[in-house]
């Protein structure tokens, strides 16, 4: 370990700050080698602290040049310097203190902090990257307003820019030039901004509803400047949104953009100058997918409505992350589905936190929405904070209904405007505003763990009633072995055998009949009936995923396929086609285990085919005909073998193709796109489907002897159907992989952002060699490490996505990523230790591989300077393989 004892941060031990920061103001003289800083900050007492309590700062810089007070320079013996702070032992009550450092950009590889990226400077300070500038009481609760001077060479930094509005800027001596900007609010250091470089603009406007004209710039590669035009429609769709539906308007004069391609995350919603990661910036249907433009769309919006939810209104300490993300994923998924298909959105949302967020639940890293203690506070940016937070958000607004949740929302920013708070603060102020309880609610903050939902039903026709019985249960988690009960809300329907929804009233509930329930789950058992359910019902239950929990029913295939068919809620329907292939799909899983030859029944063919043949949404029908994912597939299951889920999983799409070719082929014709690239629902859904029916029919042959792929790959007008063929000639063994690769390599050489996806769909690849061209892969001049999205784009896509060739039974597709993350966490410690998770995920895997991933486990927690991000990752995964007794000693 680097660190040697890693100091454990808990919630309990919160206390206010002893000092705040009033003003601040910053002077950066920027050299990519060496760049000096100066801050000058207004720092008072606070009144309920000692008069002799010490200021202790957070810092981790190259040299510490200066420290001043009211402008006297401070000799060594009166402060104490350690590897991560400042202390002056005795302070005034109210003084200015002067910082001189020095910062080493150009040997940042954390990319915390200020860092350059392709030969501009940019920042990043979330969650605490600033006390990498200077030192700094460097926690969300202490919000100073900034000023902020940068210094440079103005030929290689022609652009200067901070927070705020630009307040003045001219020419210095030397080639040099200046900038200074000035934030008018209050805002955590970990909002703070600097970007300096040789970009270009994409200029727009946006006229508030107050009437005020926005000045909105995107900065970007003078080359990339065509790919800005989706990001500002996106940002101006947003800002209405936002005014529309929840009344918050933006508050600066100008809004800024800049895009980086060395960047952590996604994006970072600095005060009035969001930092990006190209990836969410850049969009041209040449290099960007059908799903990158709506992505583009969703983290533009994302940022921006950080801008309330977030920076006026801010998370009082890291704990209460979820407050601000939560909150934000619900706002952007929302706004998505009002802007797209509401349907869809739901259904992508769903499968993500599925995908996503379930495994994380099931594992040694399982967390609450608000945790209650970290190591390292970048490791708890993850899908139970963020995803998970969101339906948490989402199930207030179910249980308040719209009017009453946006009482809340504007109770919430009207008392808590230009404060750091936390989430029982939302809670409360939901509460507040429409007189809704939500005690028990408040568990789901508090609770890891995905619940299961137990279902039983019986039908009574002589009185015309349905008993329904609904259970709820959760596994211990790490650090909770105790659960308790939840309050769940359920929206459910009964369905007659046309799929109508039947009015019927559920006792002592409401004594008028409805066609949709919100029943509300609270004990560990509760039953509800149902009186005037004229016939023996379908049920309905969980519609549009009204809780983050599983179901487990005894529901039949009639009912599933009834549900399938005809469920007026869209979720339902996906839901259903869904659970019936999986269902298929372990039923030929437990075949394979026997020994026993698979079968696929008639009714099941015939459904897909009634679905495929259908004038449905073809986006709806896409993402319900695909089958699910492998690891959703393990979701369920005791033992987990991914060789055996892959081969059944490939059963049966392989059947369903044989069964159904006819009509894939007809189908796959006539929605192929041949006309001009839009990017409208219609011609999105039939690049999904004729995208569907060419990955069923190219199963049909590893070596594409249809040709089919190929031609697809060679016919592509834009990049959704270019990168979907290509991956399928790279699934496999086609005598046309060599050359596309290497033509498409040739053709977007200079988009990073394509290459990225170049090394993806072949680490993804299930070919026998997969590993060995990853390997390989790792040795082409144009793989980088110190890239994240090069680094996620091979080493993500084989360890998180590719389930059957990164659990080889040699065990060397763990060795491998071991190796990749010890030698990254080297350069940048927080990308390795997400890259690390899939090693974490051992629970249920069966005993040799298991063993095998804690081998790796183990040799990783010896290395030497680890740090803190991955020990902790690690440390918390052996800790679980130990309980468990799965650690050979
Ligand atoms: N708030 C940032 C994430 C910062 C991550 C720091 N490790 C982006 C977002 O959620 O909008
Ligand atoms: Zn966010």
């Amino acid at each position: 370990m680097k660190d040697s004892t890693p100091v454990v941060i808990r919630r309990d031990d919160y206390r206010p700050p002893p000092y705040l920061i009033e003003r601040i103001h910053l002077w950066f003289d920027l050299d990519a080698d060496v760049t000096r800083v100066r801050a000058e900050s207004l720092v008072r007492r606070c009144k309920d602290s000692a008069a002799d309590a010490p200021l202790v700062l957070d810092g981790q810089v190259a040299s510490l040049e200066g420290v001043y007070i009211d402008g006297r320079a401070l000799a060594p013996a009166e402060f104490t310097l350690e590897a991560e702070s400042l202390t002056i032992a005795a302070v005034p009550a109210s003084f200015v203190l002067r910082i001189d450092v020095t910062v080493r950009p150009s040997e940042n590889t954390a990319l915390e902090g200020l860092y350059v990226s392709g030969g501009n400077f940019c920042t990043q300070c979330e969650a605490e990257g600033f006390r990498r500038i200077t030192y700094m009481l460097d926690r969300p609760d202490v919000m100073a307003r900034y000023t902020t001077t940068i210094r440079a060479n103005k030929r290689l930094y022609p652009v200067l820019l901070s927070n705020g509005n630009l307040i003045e800027q001219g020419d210095l001596d030397d080639g040099r030039h200046f900038a200074a900007w000035e934030d008018p609010f209050p805002k955590p250091s970990y909002l703070f901004a600097l970007v300096a470089g040789d970009l270009a603009r994409r200029a727009d406007t946006f006229t508030t509803r107050s009437g005020r004209e926005v000045a909105l710039h995107v900065y970007v590669a003078a080359d990339q400047l065509e790919q800005t035009t989706h990001c500002l429609a996106s940002l101006k769709r947003a800002m209405k949104w936002d005014e529309d539906t929840y009344g918050r308007e933006y508050d600066l004069d100008t809004y800024m953009i800049v895009a980086v391609r060395d960047f952590n995350m996604g994006a970072m919603e600095n005060k009035g100058l969001n930092i990006f990661n190209t990836k969410y910036v850049l969009a041209s249907p040449d290099t960007a997918t059908d799903t990158d433009f709506t992505h583009v769309e969703a983290v533009v919006a994302h940022e921006y409505f950080h801008n309330w939810s977030g920076n006026r209104v801010t998370c009082r300490d890291w704990f209460q992350l979820s407050l601000k993300e939560g909150f934000t994923v619900f706002r952007d998924q929302e706004f998505s589905a009002d802007v797209g298909s509401r349907a869809l959105k739901r259904i992508q949302d769903v499968a993500r936190l599925q995908s996503v967020q379930f495994p994380e639940d099931q594992g040694p890293t399982a967390h609450p929405v608000r945790p209650d203690s970290y190591v390292e506070i970048n490791n708890f940016y993850t899908a139970t904070v963020y995803e998970k937070g969101a339906e948490v958000v989402r199930m207030i607004h179910t249980l308040l209904g719209p009017e009453r949740f946006r009482r809340g929302t504007d109770l919430y920013f009207e008392r808590h405007d230009g404060q750091a708070v936390t989430c029982d603060d939302f809670v409360r102020a939901m509460e507040d505003a429409s007189g809704v309880h939500l005690g028990q609610f408040r568990r789901w903050y508090e609770q890891a763990g995905t619940p299961t939902l137990h279902v039983s039903s019986s039908y009574d026709a002589a009185s015309a009633t349905l008993t329904l019985t609904l259970t709820q249960h959760s596994a211990p988690t790490p650090g909770q072995p105790q659960k308790h009960a939840l309050h769940i809300p359920v929206r459910t329907a009964l369905l007659d055998a046309e799929g109508n929804e039947l009015a019927c009233s559920v006792r002592t509930k409401s004594a008028q009949p409805r066609r949709e329930h919100l029943l509300e789950l609270t004990d560990t058992s509760q039953t509800f009936v149902f009186d005037g359910v004229s016939t023996q019902p379908t049920l309905s239950l969980l519609r549009g995923f009204s809780a983050p929990v599983r179901v487990e029913s005894e529901e039949t295939d009639r009912d599933l396929l009834l549900r399938m068919a005809k469920d007026g809620d869209a979720y339902s329907r996906w839901e259903a086609s869904q659970s019936l292939a999986r269902k298929r799909i372990l039923q030929v899983l437990a075949a394979l285990e026997r020994g026993d030859e698979p079968q696929l029944d008639r009714a099941f063919i015939e459904a897909f085919r009634n679905a495929l043949a259908s004038d449905g949404d073809p986006q709806l029908l896409a993402a319900s005909l695909v089958l699910p994912g492998e690891s959703l597939l393990a979701d369920t299951l005791v033992v987990v073998d991914p060789s055996n889920i892959h081969h059944a999983r490939e059963f049966v799409q392989r059947a369903l193709a044989r069964e159904n070719e006819d009509l894939l082929r007809q189908r796959y014709e006539a929605l192929r796109d041949r006309g001009s690239y839009t990017l409208d629902a219609a011609a999105m859904g039939r690049r999904a489907l004729s995208g569907l029916c060419l990955r069923f029919l190219t199963a049909l042959s590893e070596r594409d002897e249809s040709g089919l792929a190929r031609a697809h790959f060679e016919s592509a007008t834009n990049m959704t159907d270019a990168i979907l063929a290509l991956a399928l000639l790279a699934d496999g063994n086609a005598a046309a992989r060599p050359a596309a690769l290497a033509s498409f390599y040739a053709r977007y050489e200079r988009e990073a952002l394509v290459i990225d996806k170049w090394f993806s769909i072949q680490a993804m690849s299930r070919r026998e060699t997969a590993i060995d061209d990853v390997m390989e892969l790792t040795k082409h001049p144009a793989f980088s490490l110190a890239n994240p999205n090069r680094a996620r784009a091979l080493l993500d896509a084989f360890a998180g996505q590719n389930p059957y060739r990164f659990h080889d039974p040699s065990g060397r597709g763990y060795t491998f990523l071991a190796d990749r993350v010890l030698e990254l966490d080297r350069l940048n410690p927080q990308v390795a230790a997400r890259l690390a998770l899939p090693l974490t995920r051992f629970l249920r895997l069966e005993p040799g591989r298991r063993t095998a991933m804690i081998l790796e486990l183990q040799r990783m927690l010896g290395a030497k300077d680890l740090s803190r991000d991955v020990y902790e990752q690690v440390s918390r995964a052996l800790r679980v393989a130990s309980e468990h007794g799965f650690c050979a000693t």
